[in-house]
């Protein structure tokens, strides 16, 4: 049976001296394995018309299918920056300030996912075909599929919080793109709570009957499951243990000098709690004068949806805030904030996380939140906190679990975390390093996919 992903992007990279190579992601790792051996296609929004729409891959030997689905300017500015980016994005972490309602951003959605709908329907030609669409920018492609191929399997993953219904309702169009979503035969989020809101959605904007996790509407029947993703525990692991990584580590401790070294690790994002981070080290700074000059913060953003206003103004702010402390804080060689605004490779990402003795992974709403796997992988002995408002949350409760807006709170466990003994840190590492090999990304895909094929 061969395989059909239908993703915002394609899988696939340019690298340097411009070979084609898969890029890099987590969705990317688990998916490409399974297409490479069934054969099929990856379908994905082509923003460089330059590219062919259609491209085997790889080029020497084919496995499967690149199709890129060409989008315009205009396109691009309305399905992705606009509804997926200034709609979906902050209803589903509850961010309605961020919330803008254009009707037309919605009217470019429609098309660009019957667009792909179309892309799908010309690449899939037989019957006992799977479709697997990924996340909130293709709500309504279902829909069309389904109308038109009644015998396909489909399958959607939403790799975001499934908001609670009287959240997800504030959607104009909340019973639309529901019912897109229910063309599918399986449903997949993290985990159970985003179940329950889902099937919620469905029972009271719809009038769909549940039964158990199971929605019929419309003569359709659709299964809602939760199956938490999770990264390459084994590569992560091994990287964290490289000679490379651990010399990075130590230079990096050398150079900070600092007794404890705290880190966050984001994109930057207004979902991901920095700047109230930041303001709860500020709070941890004037409550505990005793831990001036002994610890350092390292906070590292990635750039993200540069274009979108409201991540222009994040990053002023979060700007103006690391001044702020820095200019009351830092003493002769002590800085008690150092912010890095770049993206890093794996591997240095991989040195920050073992040299830390702290993470601070503090989002204000997130769907897994999978730097959180990353620390605790990498990691040999420090302590994890962890908001509780990420899904993360419901599966590692051996974390020191937060409210990201309870300032003092925040501040208060910074403290716990720096004076906790060894022995309890690595008790409570040892459990979360074990409930993270569990949730492999690999064995994350074949779970869906084996459940969708049931
Ligand atoms: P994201 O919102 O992107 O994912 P997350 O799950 O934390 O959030 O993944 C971020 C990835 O970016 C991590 O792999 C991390 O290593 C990397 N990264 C972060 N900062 C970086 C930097 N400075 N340089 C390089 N890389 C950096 C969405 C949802 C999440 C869900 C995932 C997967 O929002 O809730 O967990 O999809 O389903």
């Amino acid at each position: 049976m061969s395989l059909t992903v239908v993703a915002n992007r394609v899988p696939i990279r340019q690298s340097d001296d411009g070979d084609w190579v898969p890029s890099v992601g987590g969705l990317t790792t688990a998916l490409l394995p399974v297409l490479r051996q069934r054969g099929g296609a990856w379908i994905g929004m082509g923003e460089d018309p330059a590219l062919p729409e259609r491209q085997p891959f790889p080029a020497d030997d084919p496995d499967f299918t690149v199709r890129r689905v060409p989008l315009s300017q205009d396109e691009l500015d309305g399905y992705y920056y606009g509804m997926a980016n200034r709609v979906l994005w902050p209803v589903s972490h509850y961010m309605i300030q961020h919330f803008e309602p254009n009707p037309s951003f919605m009217e470019t959605y429609r098309s660009v996912n019957r667009r792909f709908a179309e892309a799908v329907l010309d690449e899939v030609d037989r019957s006992d075909e799977q479709i697997w669409l990924q996340d909130y920018h293709l709500m309504l492609a279902p829909k069309w599929i389904r109308e038109a191929r009644p015998d396909v399997t489909l399958g959607h993953f939403w790799h975001i919080p499934w908001p609670a219904m009287e959240v997800f309702r504030i959607l104009p169009w909340a019973r639309e793109l529901l019912r897109g979503m229910l063309a599918c035969d399986l449903v997949g989020v993290h985990v159970q709570e985003y179940v329950d809101n889902f099937l919620e959605s469905a029972r009271v904007l719809l009038g769909a009957d549940i039964d158990g996790q199971t929605v019929h509407y419309n003569g359709h029947t659709t299964r809602v499951e939760a199956h938490p993703i999770g990264i390459e525990v084994d590569r992560f692991k091994q990287m964290a243990d490289s000679d490379e990584v651990r010399t990075k580590a130590k230079q990096l401790r050398k150079r900070l000098g600092t007794e404890h070294i705290v880190i966050g690790i984001d994109r930057l994002d207004y979902t991901k709690g920095v700047l109230s981070r930041l303001e709860a080290f500020e709070r941890f700074l004037e409550n505990n004068p005793a831990y001036h000059g002994t610890v350092s913060f390292y906070q590292i953003a990635t750039p993200s949806r540069t274009k979108v206003d409201t991540y222009q103004q994040l990053k002023r702010e979060v700007d103006e805030v690391v001044g702020r402390i820095n200019g009351q804080f830092a003493r002769d060689n002590w800085v008690p904030v150092n912010y890095r605004y770049r993206t890093y490779t794996q591997f240095e990402l991989c040195a920050f996380y073992r040299a830390a003795d702290v993470a601070l992974i503090t989002p204000l709403r997130d769907g897994m939140n999978v730097v959180t796997q990353e620390f605790i992988t990498a990691n040999q002995n420090g302590v994890l906190i962890l908001s509780e408002l990420t899904g993360a949350a419901y599966l590692l409760p051996e974390a020191i679990q937060v409210n990201p807006y309870d300032r003092d709170g925040l501040a208060a466990s910074i403290r716990t975390a720096l004076e906790m003994n060894p022995d309890e840190r690595t008790t409570r590492l040892n459990a979360l390093k074990s409930t993270v090999e569990g949730l492999d990304v690999q064995r994350w895909a074949r779970g869906f996919l084996d459940a969708l094929h049931a």
